[in-house]
């Protein structure tokens, strides 16, 4: 081999695995990463890890809401998932992140206990009006806090319905944290950070509009629709904090 030949061998031998080896992509953490990486992805399931690589869960980021990057926590569209659901599935998730789904207590945790986070909860109802709500901070304490609720700085999307329910821990029907004397998850068929006992019940029965059968069981946010109107869609999500 030509002294040349073999020069540039050895260049090639050190300089391809600079190029192949040390393209270590940082794992994302949430939606906003994923967004941050790629500009034009768009809304749909993704992986993230909320606490490292072996922490990997799927999520569903909504691209395109307010500049994009969210991580959806909470989402109801068509009533095929059953939220009335004990604590441990609260705890570590439930459902499908391309349909109807509750990312879990912990993962929300991890994520808002990293970053200073906002919330955006977008909804519909069965004739097609939308309203939101918009919060500038948003975090949940740990479990052996009971997940306890920080949400302020809203802005006026058409509906605050979560202010009420800052400061108070999570609730699920055989784990009553409310402030109430009877249990308010099995009272409104939810789960939620209860006062005594809502203002807003994301998590309750999906029942196709307006029904009054039994009181504020529904999918219902107070400030848009009162207690016996029960939404078409709602969901909840965050974004690290620029
Ligand atoms: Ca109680």
């Amino acid at each position: 081999m030509e002294r040349l030949d073999l020069f540039i061998l050895v260049i090639i031998l050190i300089v391809v695995p600079v190029f192949t080896c040390c393209q270590n992509v940082p794992k994302p953490v949430d939606c906003s990463d994923i967004h941050k990486q790629d500009k034009s992805s768009s809304s749909g399931v993704y992986t993230i890890y909320p606490l490292g690589e072996r922490s990997a869960v799927q999520v569903y980021c909504d691209m395109d809401s307010s500049g994009g990057g969210w991580t959806v926590f909470q989402r109801r569209m068509d009533g095929t998932v059953n939220f009335y659901r004990p604590w441990d599935y609260y705890k570590f998730g439930f459902g499908d992140p391309a349909g109807e789904y509750w990312l879990g207590l912990d993962n929300i945790y991890y994520l808002t206990n990293q970053r200073k986070f906002e919330l955006l909860v977008d909804m519909q109802d069965f004739d097609g009006k939308k309203v939101f709500a918009r919060y500038s901070s948003f975090s949940i304490s740990g479990e052996c806090d009971g997940y306890k609720l920080q949400v302020s700085g809203f802005t006026d999307g058409g509906a605050d319905g979560l202010s009420g329910h800052s400061g108070f821990k999570f609730s699920t029907f055989d784990k009553d944290q409310d402030t109430w004397p009877n249990n308010c998850a099995k009272s409104f068929l939810g789960a939620f950070w209860y006062n005594a006992c809502h203002t807003a019940n994301p998590n309750g029965v999906y029942r196709w509009g307006a029904d009054g059968t039994l009181f504020a069981v529904g999918v219902s946010w107070y400030q848009w629709k009162g207690h016996d109107y029960s939404l078409k869609s709602i969901n909840m999500k965050i974004r690290p904090v620029q």
